[in-house]
């Protein structure tokens, strides 16, 4: 065993079931510590009390005069940095910067899947598996599709989407669900963006020492960054990725590290970027790989997923899911892992040491993510079967490595329903109620739903897990309480993956609904909870939204829908928590972003928000307290559907205009 994985001999292993709410985390858990493997709680144990200053975003390390830390009290202590900047500055600027991060993380995500696209051709590994998608998105790009090839209409709009990365002057290209409304609130407020990377520069220039100090001004900017993620790098990379890899459909699969088989050659792969795991994918089915399979002992080639890749390739192939983000070190430690593939963000470097204490070959693939004592592979997206194969034979040739007496995979998994992309959820509302709406292809019955009441609201549950909070317990409680009270709920991320593995994404939750959420799933054939997929996807779900308002003639601001980020830790979350705000959705967090050092900071985002752009955060850690207080904000935004109902209920005909049975 490697001396730098080992845990202290005094150190405890800390109590299974304070980890996580998930059974087969807290066995394997329990094992990796007993034999001494260290993992993220036990690093989060280790750290003992964490920065204070920090925590409240108060310690200010722009240039090098500093570090300057104040005092979070107001009137306490020292009140101003050497240049003298405030609280408020320093707290402003702390969060500029992990909006910053957040959006070119998941924008330069966007930007390689268009680079993808931008490469293909006929004879290429990679296809175009969604044609209409293409058209679609080539018509909202303005670019004239009459009569061309359909390779060369995919490189004018991947061409047209990268010129919205850069693009000198004018603002980028806003998908066509944005409601006017909406647009409107943006112009009035400063906030439309002009180009992806332009908003990222920009920020980190006003963010630099000596330039924007004046906290709402700094939030502003934010807010206009977080957009050129949600309708430009996000929505780029979630749309791009439907036309080349398929748009998701509904289907079912097994989750959890119970997946993982010990009878066969465990692949797991893990971060977001869906470029290289779709040609693992198709690497797993070459029948010379198989063969090899079978010739090294093994029963053959098991795929699965951790994080985000894991959402993709589980919405569009099936691909099992062994874990989130808090198990990413459990897969490694079952022993049965021949390598764990890993692209970009969310990759713990922990992997490499603890790689090294089984026959796990952990492999790198991006110049993005290189971890020392990684295997590194590069990817290369003009060689990409050919690499990805290179890969999965790795793997392969190292079953024979394995030390089967040392593998423990704890036999837990999950069945559950998912692929509901918007597409897919349209699908399935029209195979059971388009004989009643006579209108094929819309949101209309799920808005009529809204409007009705029988549905009280949506939530999107979102984001990752995080040691401060026992895993997955904060997600589960609060989507729980939702369905209760007919909220219906859609998840994305890792959030998705707590979802599932508590067997919410399943018909059996329908037994947590109350009576309307219960009567609307069973009618439509769906589970209370909808996986729409990774991170970037939250895309998909802005596109949701912005077309039920669009059919109800409202702004996003006036439906009964919020988002929630319970677990989350990532910039790219804080990011994500921006633009819904700023899309007009509140948002609630469960673990506290860094800024409450500054009441100014704190107030604009929890408070004043809302006379701009008609949403604000929540910060609410207590997840029960969370439910209660999102339930009486859905009440409060019904005021605007319970209008329309009160119309529509006067309208002669009325019960045409909803769909039967609901
Ligand atoms: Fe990462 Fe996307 Fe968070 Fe999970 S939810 S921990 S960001 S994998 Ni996005
Ligand atoms: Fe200190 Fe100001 Fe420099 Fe920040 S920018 S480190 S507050 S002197």
């Amino acid at each position: 065993m490697d001396e730098k994985t080992k845990v202290p001999e005094e150190k405890k292993v800390l109590d299974e079931t304070t980890i996580s709410l998930d059974l087969a985390t807290q066995e394997m858990y329990k094992k990796a510590a007993e034999n001494g493997l260290d993992t993220m709680w036990d690093r989060k144990a280790a750290l003992k009390t964490q920065c204070g200053f920090g925590e409240q975003g108060v310690c200010c390390r722009i240039c090098q005069m500093g570090p300057c830390r104040v005092s979070p009290i107001p009137g306490k202590g020292v009140q101003k940095g050497v240049c003298g900047a405030t609280a408020d500055v320093i707290a402003s600027r702390h969060y500029a910067r992990m909006v910053a991060a957040g959006t070119s993380a998941h924008s330069d995500h966007g930007r390689h899947i268009a680079h993808v696209l931008h490469s293909i051709r006929p004879d290429g590994d990679y296809k175009i598996k969604d044609e209409k998608k293409l058209l679609n998105l080539a018509a909202a790009w303005g670019i004239e599709t009459e009569g061309k090839d359909i390779y060369a209409i995919a490189h004018e709009l991947s061409e047209a989407a990268l010129y919205d990365f850069g693009r000198p002057f004018g603002n980028m290209t806003l998908p066509t669900s944005l409601p006017e409304q909406r647009k409107a609130v943006w112009q009035k407020n400063k906030l439309q963006p002009e180009a992806i990377d332009k908003e990222v520069v920009s920020i980190l220039h006003a963010t630099h020492m000596g330039c924007t100090a004046d906290a709402e001004s700094m939030i502003n900017l934010s807010m206009r960054t977080s957009l050129s993620d949600g309708y430009g790098g996000s929505y780029i990379g979630t749309q791009f990725s439907d036309i080349l890899f398929g748009t998701p459909m509904p289907r079912e699969l097994e989750m959890n590290l119970g997946v993982i088989d010990k009878g066969m050659v465990n692949i797991v792969l893990h971060g977001h970027d869906p470029s290289l795991s779709e040609m693992i994918v198709l690497a797993s089915e070459d029948p010379e790989l198989k063969a090899l399979a079978k010739e090294v002992g093994s029963e053959g080639i098991n795929l699965v997923g951790v994080c985000c890749t894991g959402n993709e390739v589980a919405m569009r192939h099936g691909i099992k899911t062994a874990g989130s983000f808090n198990q990413q070190e459990l897969c490694i430690a079952t022993g049965a892992v021949e390598a764990m593939i890993v692209d970009v963000q969310c990759i713990f470097p922990a992997l490499a040491p603890l790689a090294k204490c089984f026959h796990t070959k952990f492999i790198t693939t991006s110049s993005t993510a290189r971890i020392t004592d990684a295997m590194h592979i590069e990817f290369d997206k003009d060689n990409a079967l050919e690499c990805a194969k290179g890969i999965v034979r790795v793997a392969i040739e190292n079953y024979k490595n394995r030390a089967q007496d040392k593998v423990s995979i704890p036999d837990y998994k999950q069945v559950s329903r998912i692929g509901y992309s918007n597409e897919g959820i349209i699908n399935q509302l029209n195979l059971v109620v388009n004989s009643y709406t006579h209108k094929p292809g819309t949101f209309e019955p799920l808005a009529q739903c809204l409007v009705s009441g029988v549905l009280r609201g949506a939530a999107g549950v979102v984001g990752c897990n995080n040691p401060k909070i026992k895993g997955d317990s904060s997600h589960v409680t609060l989507i729980k309480e939702l369905l209760a009270n007919d909220v219906i709920v859609v998840v994305t991320g890792c959030a998705a993956q707590a979802a599932s593995k508590a067997g919410l994404l399943s018909d059996d939750a329908i037994k947590y609904c109350g009576e309307g959420l219960r009567k609307v799933c069973e009618l439509a054939d769906i589970p209370p909870v909808l996986h729409m997929g990774s991170c970037v996807d939250n895309s998909r779900i802005l596109n949701l939204v912005g077309e039920v308002a669009k059919i109800l003639g409202l702004d996003m601001s006036e439906l009964p829908v919020v988002g929630a980020a319970m677990e989350w830790m990532s910039e790219k979350a804080v990011a994500i928590g921006t633009y819904v705000v700023t899309s007009g959705i509140d948002t609630f967090l469960g673990v506290i972003p860094s800024v409450t050092g500054s009441p100014e900071v704190t107030d604009i985002l929890t408070n004043r928000l809302e006379n701009s752009v008609g949403a604000k955060f929540f910060f609410e850690t207590n997840p029960e307290i969370a439910a209660e207080k999102i339930l009486a904000r859905i009440e409060e935004k019904r005021t605007h559907v319970d209008a329309l109902n009160n119309q529509r209920m006067n309208v002669p005909g009325y019960d045409d205009l909803t769909p039967a049975g609901f």
